[in-house]
């Protein structure tokens, strides 16, 4: 396994709200994520997931973002439970990290973002550190192909009441706006990097606007084992062992960032 400085990632997180690690899986990772994905989106799975163009008017309907692919494809649990990113959760939470949450998303040319928001809104871990997220690259991702942004030191407020999205540049609803005085910045990655970042901290990407470049990626989200309460929409919970987790239900949360109903 790749040599980590976890104590400078663990500072890094605490000062900034997130941290780049860079090609923590290597191009011959990428492309088997990314070929598996292909395979799933051009043959479905029964029970899971089917690509149904009926009614699809354009490229982000037509390549909806897959939630919890772990729960039926064996390589994406796999890399949920991923030793490299086992230990860099583990030591930035100082605490037992607990797998939540899978997604991928496709991005192609000319589709909108994710408006900002902080992902402890939808997992409601009730730990202090909240929940948190390793997002890995699949292609290069650029302001132009719509990279993700972050807010330098927004894990240190609180929740913020999130306003409605402008649906022409995101496909979520809930808009957190950067508050005064902090800045956003983008998040430049190459294929195989992972960007790990707390669910306080603002985050969030805008449309891509290239003709020819998907922004793919595979996220996952983890809890703290101290959290003795997350969003039940997450249940069944993880250990990185593999064995099932059980904490209570919060009657809150839900999806990470709820889609816009309809055409966008
Ligand atoms: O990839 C994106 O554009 C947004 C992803 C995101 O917000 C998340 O992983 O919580």
């Amino acid at each position: 396994m790749m040599e980590m400085d976890l104590a400078n990632l663990k500072a890094a997180v605490e000062r900034d709200g997130f941290v780049l690690v860079k090609s923590l899986f290597s191009k011959a990772e990428i492309d088997r994520i990314k070929e598996r994905f292909e395979q799933i989106w051009s043959e479905g799975v029964p029970g899971y997931f089917s690509r149904d163009e009926q009614g699809v008017v354009n490229s982000c309907e037509r390549y909806p973002r897959i939630i919890h692919p772990h729960r039926f494809d064996e390589l994406s649990r796999n890399y949920l439970l991923d030793p490299r990113i086992a230990a860099v959760v583990g030591a930035v939470l100082d605490d037992e990290p607990i797998a939540a949450q899978t997604m991928y998303y496709w991005k192609p040319p000319g589709t909108p973002g994710q408006a900002p928001h902080q992902d402890n809104l939808y997992l409601q871990a009730n730990d202090a550190l909240g929940c948190m997220a390793a997002w890995i690259a699949i292609d290069p991702c650029d302001e132009e192909n719509g990279c993700l942004i972050c807010v330098p030191g927004s894990h240190k407020l609180e929740l913020q009441c999130p306003g409605e999205a402008d649906h022409t540049k995101s496909f979520t609803g809930h808009h957190v706006a950067t508050p005064d005085g902090y800045t956003e910045v983008p998040m430049v990655m190459e294929p195989g990097d992972c960007l790990f970042f707390l669910g306080t901290t603002i985050h969030g990407s805008g449309p891509n606007t290239t003709q020819d470049r998907s922004r793919r990626s595979f996220i996952c989200h983890y809890i703290g084992a101290r959290s003795t309460e997350s969003a039940s929409f997450y249940n069944p919970l993880i250990r990185m062992s593999g064995e099932e987790f059980e904490n209570a239900a919060s009657q809150m949360g839900s999806p990470c960032g709820v889609a816009f109903e309809g055409p966008h």
